[in-house]
């Protein structure tokens, strides 16, 4: 399972804790040098726990960047079979990664989904659930892509994957990221599943998503778009 921290000192214990509840999979935090003392307290994790690896990164350069990392991680380490990408704050809950996992019987890549089933997310503003159920809306207007959460954190996938979201041009940061591997992998031919999952917003700790994110996020799909059209 990979787990991009920037300042989640207070998340990753009790989100290790919660993981251990559903599973020993092993877990890579991929940390971006958090001030706030993260890789030290993931660090405590690993020392009792051999399933527990920090991946460093010397300084904040966006959740893309620190998956591609991983990525290439996973790659060199071989011998990982699934993967799970998750958010250490809480909001995506271990106890759904069973029916992923159950999903990838079925499918290449699985979604955790907040809006297959209706709406299943908590301690929103209807604020910033609107931005997110509409830049979905946009996103697939825009891709054609039949996903109902195309900006979810939370997935599984078959490392055979690998590759191709090696391969993706995406150089995005923030969501951008998520959609343009999405894109790619679907494009790739690969067959993606979702299942719904209920996000809790973070309790503690602070959201990164910065101006410059949301910017990356409107422009991606438009970008997506016109290169679908110059290949066909
Ligand atoms: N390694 C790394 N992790 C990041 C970075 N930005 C965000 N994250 C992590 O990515 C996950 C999602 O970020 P979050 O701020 O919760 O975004 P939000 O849920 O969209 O508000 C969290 O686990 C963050 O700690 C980054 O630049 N580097
Ligand atoms: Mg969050």
């Amino acid at each position: 399972m990979l787990i991009p921290t920037y300042n989640e000192a207070l998340n990753v214990g009790p989100l290790y804790n919660s993981i251990r509840e559903q599973c020993d999979f092993h877990l890579m935090f991929i940390d971006d040098g958090s001030p706030d003392g993260t890789a030290l307290k993931i660090e405590e994790l690993a020392r009792k726990d051999k399933r527990v690896l920090l991946l460093r990164r010397g300084r904040k350069e966006g959740l893309g960047n620190a998956y591609r990392d991983a990525f290439r991680r996973v790659r060199e380490e071989g011998g990982w079979d699934r993967i799970f990408m998750m958010d250490a704050d809480l909001s995506h809950q271990p106890v759904h990664l069973s029916a992923i996992d159950d999903a990838l019987e079925d499918h290449v890549l699985v979604l955790g989904s907040r809006y297959i089933q209706g709406v299943s997310v908590l301690n929103w503003s209807i604020l910033r659930l609107n931005l997110s159920y509409s830049a979905n809306k946009y996103i697939r207007l825009l891709t054609g892509m039949p996903f109902s959460d195309c900006t979810s954190g939370f997935r599984g996938f078959h490392s055979s994957l690998i590759p191709v979201l090696l391969s993706s041009t995406s150089n995005a940061s923030g969501y951008a990221f998520l959609v343009e591997t999405l894109f790619d992998a679907w494009k790739a031919g690969a067959d993606v599943g979702e299942v719904p999952i209920v996000f809790v917003e973070r309790r503690m700790g602070s959201s990164k998503v910065s101006p410059g994110v949301f910017m990356e996020s409107l422009l991606t799909p438009l970008k997506l778009r016109l290169r679908s059209l110059f290949r066909t």
